[in-house]
């Protein structure tokens, strides 16, 4: 196990037992040894484990010496078994409500004997949690609502989770000999934020192999169906996967059928009619006439040839229209090829999206200075990995103690730190000194003017008082954008996907204010926050609101979430030239309007 994995299971533990109710010094121990575990690198824990002199750091007593060299030699660790085993699962799985921690778990648990969120439902419900003390009326409100949420979003992944687990399958099911061409359709080829299910279109020679070679595959915990041309499983995740598997000259209209979305088909169903066809996940096919159409899709001297969904757009008088965008929002208007294409305004276009290789850099990340995982250099070196040409960091700021908010006098020595890394050369990545400044409850910021003017770039963020109405919080937040040095505003609405909603705002308000003040509003890539929405893009983009998609990186391997963003600016139409981060090193300095203590020297 690597030191990220280890300090996990320490924090785990200490969750466990604070469920427990264990002694307050011993959970202490197992969090400040999580901590400290950040704090080394990975080589010199190696170092300090085979030397046996973990013990010789701060925070490391006798018994977390042992489980973390237990741990990292591993990977394993019975007193973590056994712990787990001992603690009621409904327990762990209340944590997942939003306002529930371990110590109020542990007053439901002793006082109401509650062990389950449907206990826990039924005794709101029945206003029992509100009598007890330390509860009341508020945070019974509190947990039911969290309830029914995870009750809502509870069938559905995020697109980061299901991505990871259909890439595979996409590559295993082109391997067979059988298998012509696969891909992965629905809302994960959509792009959407969250996804319901997984669905995959086979064009196969036989079908018989590949439902053996689906249903029978690593991760499988159930087979929900299994037909002649289809298959369905349940993966331990309680994530399934829809399979169909189709004769090649259908692929393409499978395809196209099971990317949806169901908005979108019905539309170009509906353009498809008005020109005497009839499209149907099995082909395009004259309307009139004889038999169904499936039918007609049979006899291929009536079904229009595609090799491509180019070819079935084309077919239709259309642009191909990338996935992404097949939410029914216009997509097929734009898309439409005129005589007079050229005469239609940018708006009414099918927009050229941006793209991943796009990117050169990202402004919202964060190192072990603040709650990241990652040092400065191991941020840097992995931003050079991938051929950024500038990283952004923006560690928070003291307002945010419990993520180890920076002090001024902390961020000012960051600042000299990342000033002489950037001397030394050591990397081709340049290193922006930037800040995630806390907006307080007032809109007023944690820093002052003269602290901001220093930095090259200054993020602004909400992290607290999330409770506030909507017309406090939308009013807070525009004063922060008219504070002076502000370059952007950081996660819109704070929302958490399948687990929290974002705090009350009015973004038509705030977008307005951000282009009015010229400040950038950024598309948060985290995979679970995806904040802005893209709903609200292609709008705000046409106004002139500055896009910036940020991976807000706690770890070398967030930096890579930007793909979530990517997916995300694409499903609200963005270009290129929308996406700020697009520009090269020297185009962002211009625009930085950077102190002259820190302007370029060369
Ligand atoms: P999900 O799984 O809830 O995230 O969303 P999708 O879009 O993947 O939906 P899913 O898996 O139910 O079906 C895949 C696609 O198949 C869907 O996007 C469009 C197409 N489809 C499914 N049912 C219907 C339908 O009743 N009418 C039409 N026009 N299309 C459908
Ligand atoms: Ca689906
Ligand atoms: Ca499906
Ligand atoms: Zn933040």
């Amino acid at each position: 196990m690597n030191k990220n994995e280890i300090a996990d299971v320490l924090l785990e533990i200490g969750v466990l037992l604070e469920l427990k109710g264990e002694n307050p010094f011993k959970i202490r121990a197992y969090q400040s040894g999580a901590r400290a575990l950040e704090a080394i690198e990975e080589a010199e824990l190696a170092r300090l484990i085979q030397e046996e002199k973990l013990g010789t750091v701060k925070g490391f007593g006798e018994a977390l010496v042992q489980k973390v060299t237990e741990l990292h030699a591993t990977g394993r660790l019975d007193f973590f078994e056994k712990l787990k085993a001992s603690v009621e699962p409904g327990l762990v799985e209340m944590l997942e409500i939003p306002g529930l921690g371990p110590k109020k778990i542990k007053v439901l648990h002793d006082k109401l004997g509650i062990a389950s969120i449907a206990a826990l439902s039924e005794a709101c419900g029945k206003g029992l949690v509100a009598e007890l003390d330390g509860f009341g009326e508020k945070t019974q409100e509190k947990i039911l609502a969290g309830i029914k949420n995870r009750e809502a979003y509870g069938r559905r992944h995020l697109w980061w989770d299901a991505r990871a687990v259909a890439e595979p399958i996409v590559a295993g099911l082109r391997a067979l000999p059988v298998v012509k061409r696969a891909e992965a359709a629905g809302s994960l080829r959509r792009g959407l934020e969250t996804v319901g299910d997984l669905d995959f279109i086979v064009a196969a020679e036989e079908v018989a192999p590949v439902v053996e070679w689906f249903t029978t595959m690593s991760g499988v915990k159930e087979v929900t169906a299994k037909g002649e041309t289809k298959a369905s499983v349940r993966f331990e995740s309680g994530l399934q996967a829809d399979l169909r598997i189709v004769p090649e000259d259908q692929f393409v209209f499978a395809l196209h059928h099971f990317t949806g979305s169901k908005d979108h088909n019905v539309q170009l169903r509906q353009r498809a009619l008005a020109r005497g066809l009839s499209l149907s996940e099995w082909g395009l096919v004259p309307a009139e006439g004889e038999g169904t159409a499936k039918a007609k899709a049979e006899d291929l001297s009536l079904r229009t040839r595609a090799e491509t969904e180019a070819d079935l757009f084309a077919a239709l008088g259309l642009e191909f229209i990338p996935p992404e965008l097949r939410e029914g929002f216009g997509e097929i208007e734009a898309a439409e090829i005129h005589v007079n294409t050229k005469s239609k305004s940018k708006a009414e276009r099918l927009p050229r999206l941006v793209e991943a290789s796009d990117l050169r850099g990202a402004f919202h990340n964060h190192t072990t200075a603040s709650d990241g995982r990652g040092t400065l250099i191991e941020m840097t070196e992995a931003a050079e990995a991938l051929g950024w040409e500038y990283l952004g960091i923006a560690d928070h700021s003291k307002a945010s103690f419990q993520a180890r908010g920076l002090t001024e006098e902390r961020l000012l020595k960051q600042m000299e730190e990342i000033g002489a890394l950037n001397r030394s050369r050591r990397f081709k990545t340049h290193v922006f000194s930037g800040t995630e400044c806390d907006i307080l409850p007032d809109g007023s910021l944690d820093f002052d003017a003269a602290m901001l003017a220093q930095l090259d770039y200054v993020v602004v963020s909400v992290h607290n008082a999330f409770t506030q109405d909507n017309a406090t919080m939308t009013a807070r937040i525009i004063r922060a954008l008219e504070t002076p040095y502000v370059t952007m505003l950081g996660h819109l609405t704070g929302r958490l996907l399948l687990r929290r909603e974002g705090y009350a705002v009015d973004a038509e308000k705030i977008i307005d204010a951000a282009i009015a003040q010229g400040v950038a509003i950024e598309l948060n890539a985290s995979p679970w926050r995806l904040d802005m929405d893209w709903r609200l893009w292609r709008k705000a983009s046409e106004r002139g609101l500055r896009c910036v998609i940020n991976p807000d990186a706690h770890d070398t391997e967030g930096l890579t979430h930007v793909r979530a963003g990517i997916n995300a600016a694409r499903k609200g139409w963005l270009t290129k030239n929308d996406v700020w981060n697009t520009r090269t090193l020297v185009e962002i300095r211009a625009g930085l309007n950077l102190h002259p203590s820190r302007a370029p020297t060369s």
